[in-house]
């Protein structure tokens, strides 16, 4: 049996990568309703060989009969709709901020806390991409080890910052190449090419932007461990596709790197490329387009009394969106839930 399944938002970047996804991971979709802004209305996008309409979202008021709804159109549509395809009979599962913290809607990795879709009242949460690739590298460890703390460096590709991002850095590359004029910022903070940014997100009371609050809220969430401290600074670098994050973690009880390697060898959704030799560790380059989450530099922390550094990398569009909520879907299935 298969199931009717809803796209919305599925002429961006994460949207259309559901497509590939659900195609290539060949999820039981029975029909396929694909939705974006009026400015979409019947562009075609191709499912399965099939070319498929898109449909304006505002123009629907009706969703009934619709199993699995996968949002990416940003945190004000999910907040508007979402609620409107679970009353419908839909379960949700949203790639935005708008649910992640509430309470009664479960916050998903698969490979962390796949429990607790079983709890859903119609809305499931896809967390922030980068915390979905620190938790997943970072799981095997809490579990050995117990992890009090940790600091993360974030350095995070454009297509984070969806397909306007990714043309504002193409065409300021070009421009710089060329001798041109750069063209201003619109869908980054600030210049893009050639350069780092230290802002993703807008910026809280705390001084830390709403990026790097998400990474500690969604991690307490996400492990059930309200005390676990996180301090991220989350930095946009002139990268297309892959999330890179540096990460050091105090540990409760001492576990060296050859452990530590030894777990995330056998971890579930983690390649493990940590030769210790030249050049042995992973890049976003190498990474994009893979669904896993690759771990390197794995060493012994010199500031952590005990605790241990690493370098984690991830395609943020599938593992840190796409993928993580079709895996979800799959955890629906599997548990009966839909
Ligand atoms: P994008 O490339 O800019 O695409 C945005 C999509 O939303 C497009 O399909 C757009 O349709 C649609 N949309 C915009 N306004 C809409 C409206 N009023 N009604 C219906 N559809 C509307 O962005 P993206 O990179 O795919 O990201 C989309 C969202 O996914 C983000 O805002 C974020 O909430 C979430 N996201 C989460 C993660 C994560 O960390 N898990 C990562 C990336 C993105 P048109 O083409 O018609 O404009
Ligand atoms: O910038 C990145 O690399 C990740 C961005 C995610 C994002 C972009 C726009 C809106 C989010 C998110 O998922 O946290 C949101 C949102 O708040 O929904």
């Amino acid at each position: 049996m298969g199931y009717k399944v809803a796209v919305v938002g599925a002429t961006g970047e994460v949207g259309r990568t559901f497509l590939k996804v659900l195609e290539e991971r060949n999820f039981p979709v029975d029909e396929l309703e694909l939705f974006a802004s009026d400015r979409s209305e019947g562009t075609e996008l191709t499912f399965k060989g099939e070319r498929i309409k898109v449909q304006a979202l505002g123009k629907r008021s009706n969703f009934s009969g619709i199993d699995i709804a996968l949002f990416s159109a940003g945190s004000s549509v999910s907040r508007e709709y979402a609620p409107k395809f679970a009353s419908d009979g839909a379960v949700v599962i949203d790639n935005s901020s708008a649910w992640r913290l509430e309470p009664h809607v479960p916050l998903v990795v698969p490979e962390v806390n796949p429990e607790d879709v079983k709890e859903h009242k119609g809305i499931i949460a896809n967390p922030n991409c980068s915390t979905i690739q620190m938790l997943v590298a970072l799981k095997p460890i809490y579990d050995k080890a117990g992890i009090k703390a940790i600091v993360v460096s974030t350095y995070q590709s454009v297509s984070g910052a969806g397909a306007k991002a990714i043309r504002e850095l193409q065409e300021q590359t070009r421009a710089w190449c060329e001798g041109r004029e750069m063209p201003e910022a619109k869908a980054l903070p600030k210049r893009i090419a050639f350069n780092v940014v230290p802002q993703i997100d807008v910026f809280t009371e705390n001084g830390y932007t709403k990026e790097e609050m998400k990474m500690l809220n969604e991690t307490r969430k996400i492990l059930h461990d309200p005390h676990i401290k996180v301090s991220a600074t989350c930095v946009r670098v002139p990268v297309l596709y892959g999330h890179s994050e540096a990460i050091s973690v105090h540990l409760r009880e001492d576990l060296s790197p050859e452990e530590a390697r030894q777990l995330l060898k056998e971890a579930k959704g983690v390649v493990l490329f940590d030769e210790l030799t030249e050049g042995a560790y992973p890049l976003p380059v190498e990474v994009a387009g893979k669904d896993d989450v690759f771990v390197g530099r794995i060493r012994k922390d010199l500031v952590f009394e005990p605790g241990l550094s690493l370098w984690v990398v991830a395609d943020n569009i599938r593992k840190g969106a796409a993928t993580n909520a079709v895996q979800i879907a799959e955890l629906l299935t599997e548990y009966a839930l839909v």
